[in-house]
């Protein structure tokens, strides 16, 4: 049988759980089997009511939809949909934080200050907004007003798209991809989907990209801009993972979900003074804020607070009977949680008009009562401390170093004063390091938990190129004790090796919550505007990888990441495999538009050998190419790999 997972905290909660007769993600995944092998492939069209209709993908019957639709038609049409729905969930999140910096712009006294001015002018610079004259509130508020605009303008170009290359730019341009305004690319994927409107795969696989690049470049990157203004930009920090860090005498309240709208104000309330000594009045030692999935990545870069874990321990955190309350907002939080909640003593708490639960308790968290609301949340956690019953914490923790933002990552290589990408792009031109890679993206029930991440990155590292993560990815990484400095020689190749100890940074570069791929963009852009390395992203020695995905979310960053130039490989595999036309569209053809392309790979030595490969041939077209041996992993050095 698989290995559930390679984290022991997980396995050993899992057994728990399993004694007592708990569901748990893995144990439903079992309950599903075997698959809908239509669905898998993308061959299931429910997008009207003649149907549903299903391709049989091998026989010569059932080759076509009631409607006439084809295996492509229909696969592009579920994929479409799918990035309509992870941009959809990313920018969403960036509304909510724009609408934030626009009440903070206009109530400097309610709880949500504006932190980083030198961010705020730049952003307003590219939006084209004076700053001269005009105090912080006054700017923030046209930005605001601004990013706002963004997401209902109905022509014209989203203005960050002027971040990326030139020639980048022109070929957007050039295919009719720059996305317009952010809904209304994604409102037309759900139009050109529907049935009887789009029926050219390649047509609606354009309208993929510019819908994605309406994410990448439009709500994901106004979602990281404004909440570093908001909240501060990451700067490298010391913090500690994995489930161990909920604490045997203090309350434990677990953060969970996405926007760190809400997680900021409970990061002050759990400060309040008058909340400490009542912790300590109900017999605990204080409060222990950590997070789960998103909010994780947001509390822990800009405060240090420590991650429980990611997407698949959040039901596994609840059964170490030590929770007092876990507080969500929206995104990757399971509806199980209330019926784990029922076996404890835990508080499941909901906050967003967006996400109800049934069976949690609902508070309404609006900007103007942020503050309030979140004490009043931590003060009924604390007066659960009592209740609790015998808790089983697990031992695993580690300890990591994260906060690597687009800015951070330029002051670690170059200093305070010559701080730029060339020292980069110079150790990627001598060969210290072969080239960049992100990995990202969610874990899966399907493959054993974390695992293909923490081989991949291994073997990335191994081979001197420099990882960049976010997301559930970056904490199973972190997990397994990647993002130390000292990770540099225990784990990477010699040149890359030698860069991480001269200038003090891990091997692996945890870079935040999932809407913060959109440094992942910054950083492309920038390592092409310092130079020798090609003129557009497309040329770059850069791959991008999600080998555990789960989330629709996932699927708008691969295309974004496609459009943007960037090879892209997925584990697991897409669904999409039903069709060989459309694979062989997005595996090969997108390529000669967009000079980037996605992969499937569910092995996760082929898919770093694919990377690798594909990472040499752009070093050979740039002229560096000369480079040492890939370091081959064998089973052995696999099979050591545990958290
Ligand atoms: Ni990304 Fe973050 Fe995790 Fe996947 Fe979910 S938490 S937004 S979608 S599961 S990486």
């Amino acid at each position: 049988m698989t290995k559930k997972s390679i984290d022991n905290s997980v396995t050993a909660l899992m057994e728990k759980a399993e004694l007592q007769h708990l569901e748990t993600t893995w144990s439903r995944s079992e309950q599903q089997k075997p698959r809908c092998a239509f669905g898998e492939q993308g061959l299931c069209c429910h997008n009207c009511y003649m149907g549903p209709c299903r391709i049989n993908p091998k026989g010569t019957n059932r080759q076509k939809g009631v409607c006439g639709a084809t295996a492509e038609v229909i696969v592009a049409r579920n994929f479409a949909r799918m990035i309509a729905g992870g941009a959809a969930a990313h920018s969403d999140h960036g509304r909510e934080v724009a609408k934030t910096l626009l009440f903070a712009a206009q109530n400097s006294d309610a709880g949500y200050t504006i932190k980083d001015i030198s961010k705020l002018n730049k952003v307003a610079k590219d939006f084209g907004i004076a700053t001269e004259g005009r105090n912080k509130e006054e700017i923030a508020l046209k930005l605001a007003e601004k990013a706002l605009a963004a997401f209902g303008q109905q022509s014209g170009e989203i203005d960050f798209i002027k971040r990326a290359p030139e020639p980048r730019q022109a070929l957007w341009r050039q295919h009719d991809v720059v996305p317009r305004g952010v809904d209304r690319e994604i409102v037309e994927m759900m139009h050109r989907t529907t049935m009887g409107v789009d029926h050219d795969y390649k047509n609606i696989m354009l309208h993929g990209a510019r819908t994605a690049l309406a994410d990448g470049w439009g709500g994901s990157m106004i979602a990281t801009e404004l909440q570093d203004i908001l909240f501060g930009t990451p700067s490298p920090l010391r913090g500690k993972v994995n489930l161990g860090v909920l604490s045997e005498t203090e309350v434990n309240i677990i953060v969970h979900g996405h926007e760190p709208v809400l997680s900021e104000m409970l990061v002050l309330a759990t400060q309040d003074p008058e909340l400490i000594n009542l912790a300590k009045s109900q017999g605990a030692a204080g409060i222990n804020l950590a997070g789960i999935c998103c909010t994780a990545n947001e509390v822990l870069l800009r405060h240090g607070y420590p991650i429980a874990g990611n997407i698949l321990q959040q039901e596994l955190a609840i059964a170490t009977g030590a929770v007092e309350a876990m507080i969500v907002d929206v995104q990757c939080i399971m509806p199980s949680l209330p019926e784990l909640c029922k076996c404890y003593h835990s508080q499941l708490v909901t906050t967003s008009k967006k996400g109800k639960i049934p069976n949690a308790k609902h508070y309404d968290f609006s900007e103007e009562e942020a503050l309030q609301t979140a004490k009043e949340i931590v003060r009924n956690a604390i007066l659960n401390f009592p209740n609790r019953g015998s808790i089983d914490i697990p031992k695993e923790k580690m300890d990591l170093i994260a906060g690597f933002s687009h800015e951070a990552i330029v002051y670690m290589l170059g200093g305070k004063f010559r701080g730029s990408y060339t020292p980069l792009n110079d150790n990627i031109i001598n060969g210290r390091i072969k080239g960049v890679v992100g990995v990202v993206g969610c874990c899966n029930p399907k493959v054993t938990h974390d695992q293909a991440h923490v081989s991949l990155v291994e073997e990335l590292i191994a081979n001197d190129i420099l990882v960049v993560q976010t997301g559930c990815s970056a904490i199973a990484c972190g997990k397994a004790g990647f993002l130390t400095p000292e990770s540099a020689h225990k784990y990477a190749g010699k040149g890359l090796a030698e860069v991480c100890q001269a200038v003090g940074m891990p091997p692996v570069l945890h870079s935040g919550s999932c809407v913060d791929n959109s440094r992942i963009l910054m950083a492309l852009s920038e390592m092409v505007r310092v130079g020798g390395l090609g003129k557009d992203i497309s040329e770059l020695p850069v791959a991008g990888a999600a080998p555990e995905w789960m989330s629709e979310k996932a699927i708008s960053i691969g295309q974004y990441f496609v459009a943007s130039g960037v090879f892209t490989v997925f584990g697991i595999g897409l669904p999409v495999e039903g069709s060989p036309v459309f694979c062989d569209h997005i595996y090969r053809e997108f390529e000669t538009i967009f000079g980037g392309k996605w992969a499937a790979e569910a092995d996760t030595g082929k898919m770093a050998g694919m990377i690798i490969n594909h990472i040499n041939q752009k070093r050979e077209n740039l002229g560096i190419s000369k480079g040492r041996e890939r370091v081959l992993f064998d089973m052995e050095m696999r099979r050591e790999l545990a958290i």
